[in-house]
């Protein structure tokens, strides 16, 4: 599966390249294919955000930076912006998407995107919780780990039978205990 994330901070990561899921991309089971929005500006002073049309409080990002860098990757598949206002993440949405070949993961600062990006993009909206982030970026990694950890080879084979036998039943784990 490969994973598009455009985001203005790519540093932030850093932590999904360790663990399971950097063993699944450098396995090549998945591509995680991280982009800077602000490298595709055309303005002057790279800036990448503008005061809301008509009012309202703080920044929003600018729709030409986005739709530039989505087009000069050719991202495709499933677009999805994280969003408080969005679709709740469950299992059943980690499996759906699990399923997919492609996914394009859009991350938001300031008080969101411009509008018209998301129509552009036609990104679906994800939200992992009703709390306010101060961006995109942690709420994706959280998605992508709930996604990546269904591939199959991604967990170990005892891990994967697991999953298999719970399936729904993983969020209702019984307590467990090692030796005495
Ligand atoms: N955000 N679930 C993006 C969130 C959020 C959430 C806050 C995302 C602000 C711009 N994302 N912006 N909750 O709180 O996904």
């Amino acid at each position: 599966m490969k994973i598009n994330i455009m985001t203005l901070f790519p540093e932030m990561f850093e932590p999904i390249r360790a663990s399971m899921i950097g063993r699944a991309a450098d396995n090549g089971i998945i591509e995680l294919n991280i982009v800077n929005i602000r490298d595709y500006t055309e303005d002057k002073h790279c800036r990448v955000d503008d005061t809301p049309f008509g009012g309202g409080a703080g920044m929003l990002m600018q729709v030409q930076p986005i739709v530039s860098c989505y087009r000069q990757n050719e991202f495709a598949g499933r677009t999805i912006y994280m969003s408080p206002r969005g679709r709740k993440l469950s299992q059943e949405i980690a499996e759906e998407l699990a399923g997919e070949g492609e996914l394009t993961i859009l991350c938001g600062h300031y008080e969101g995107v411009d509008e018209r990006a998301l129509t552009e993009l036609s990104a679906e909206e994800i939200s992992i919780g009703d709390y306010v982030l101060t961006g995109g970026e942690l709420a994706a990694m959280m998605m992508i780990d709930s996604i990546v950890r269904l591939i199959p080879g991604v967990l170990g084979g005892e891990k994967s039978a697991e999953i298999e036998s719970f399936s729904d039943g993983e969020t209702l784990e019984f307590p467990q205990y090692t030796r005495p």
